[in-house]
Parts: structure tokens; C-alpha cells; sequence
């Protein structure tokens, strides 16, 4: 296997193109997660949240299925209506950031994957909707761990546009990079662009302020593991966010 990210998608379009899966067993998957472990210090933290967070969840449902149940039994109020609580995020306005995914970069990372416009600046509470178009027409499959972000987490839908089309996930084996905000579990897939490009729309709400850094979590770099390169070189496949009052 070649280290040059462009021979790479050349690779994929000819080998992948009929066995994607073949390449990810080039080498032991376990091994190339522990080289890319230090990009993830949170990756731990964040799967204790989640859960914890599912088990309040479930336990927070099982105090409200009860409390409905005794509350209509007792005549008092029937709390499986539907409640007119506010929610607790509410949107203040609403801004779009678009973001380019090239291949035709040129310098030492030539031929590898680059963002456009990596960094920028919105409000808190503010709607920000996040369009990213992808020219790059090789694919990065997901490994291991990296599975999670096939998934469309933190959107306002829990969904993605992918062109015209609403999607939850994006198959591993098709997802070329992804956006993503661990700050805010915000994460986009993106796929392979079959034709050419790929437009592909979500929405989140930033509820807190500061500096955050999002960054792209498929394998899309140089490197045997695709992690040197475009994916080691900060406004490559990573960047920074403000958010402000
Ligand atoms: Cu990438």
C-alpha cells in the first residue's frame, strides 16, 4: 500500500470501487486506532455520558410514565398530554456557514483532501446551518470506534441532507470525512462523491460560548492509517469555531 494519499483514491476507484472492505484488512484495525487514539482524548469521557445520560433518561421516563398513570387515576391532570413548555434551547436568528471539501490542493499535501474556510465565528443559541460541498470522489472507511460518526448526531432533525435526500447515516464504507463538533456532539458524514460533488446540510444550535475545535474523523489522510498529512495539519481536516454572545 502506497503512503500517497492521490494513488490512494486512484486505489479505491479501481479496487475499492469492487471491494472496499478488502483494504481494511491491510492491516490489524485495533492497531491503527491505538496510532489514532491521540487525536481522541474525550472519546471515553463522552461514551461514560452517554451513558449516564441514557440511564437518567430512562429513569427520568419511568418517573413520568408513573406520575401520568397515578396523576389520571387520581383525577388530577393527565400528563400524557402533550406540554406547552418552552423548550429549553430557543434559536436566536440564524446564520449559514458553507465549507468546501478540495482534492486539487497542491504544495507538500498535494493531492490530499483540504476544507475550506475551517474557521469561523457565530452566536450562542444562534441556528447554524452548515453546508459542505465535496469534491473528493475517493472514500475513507470508517474503522473500529470511528463507526460512530456514520451517524448524523447533534443535528436540529437528527437528520442530514445529502443532496435532496434526508439521511441519518451515511454507510461506513461510503463516508469520505466527516464535520465534526465534539463540543457540542455535533457530527456530519460525508459521503464519497459518486458525481462529481456532494452537497450535504445540517443545523445545530451552539448553547455555549468559547473556542471549539471541530475536525474530521475518517481515516482521509496520507500514512498506511490515513492519519498523517491532510489529517494532521491544522486547516486541513480540522479547524476552529468561536461561538460568542
Ligand atoms: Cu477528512
Amino acid at each position: 500500500m502506497s503512503d500517497d494519499r492521490s494513488s490512494r483514491s486512484e486505489g479505491l476507484g479501481r479496487e475499492g470501487a469492487r471491494d472496499p472492505l478488502a483494504r481494511l484488512g491491510a492491516s490489524d484495525p485495533l492497531a491503527r486506532l491505538g496510532r489514532l487514539s491521540w487525536r481522541r482524548p474525550k472519546r471515553g469521557a463522552a461514551g461514560a455520558a452517554i451513558v449516564v445520560g441514557s440511564l437518567v433518561g430512562i429513569l427520568v421516563g419511568l418517573g413520568v410514565t408513573v406520575a401520568a398513570v397515578s396523576g389520571v387515576a387520581a383525577g388530577i391532570r393527565d400528563l400524557t398530554k402533550p406540554s406547552t413548555a418552552v423548550p429549553a434551547v430557543a434559536a436566536h436568528g440564524a446564520v449559514t456557514e458553507r465549507m468546501s471539501i478540495l482534492t486539487n490542493t497542491t504544495g507538500k499535501l498535494g493531492g490530499q483532501p483540504r476544507y475550506t474556510n475551517t474557521s469561523w465565528t457565530v452566536k450562542k443559541d444562534q441556528k447554524v446551518t452548515v453546508v459542505v460541498t465535496s469534491y473528493d470522489t475517493g472514500t475513507a472507511p470508517l474503522q473500529g470506534a470511528q463507526m460512530m460518526f456514520s451517524k448524523v448526531m447533534g443535528s436540529t432533525t437528527g437528520t442530514e441532507l445529502v443532496g435532496a435526500k434526508t439521511v441519518s447515516s451515511v454507510p461506513d464504507v461510503m463516508v469520505a470525512h466527516t464535520f465534526t463538533i465534539d463540543a457540542f456532539n455535533f457530527n456530519m458524514p460525508i459521503p464519497v462523491a459518486t458525481k462529481g460533488h456532494v452537497t450535504v446540510t445540517a443545523t445545530f444550535i451552539p448553547t455555549k460560548t468559547g473556542t471549539f475545535v471541530w475536525q474530521c474523523y475518517a481515516p482521509c489522510g496520507s500514512g498506511s492509517n490515513g492519519a498523517s498529512g491532510a489529517m494532521s495539519t491544522t486547516g486541513w481536516m480540522e479547524g476552529n469555531i468561536k461561538v460568542v454572545n
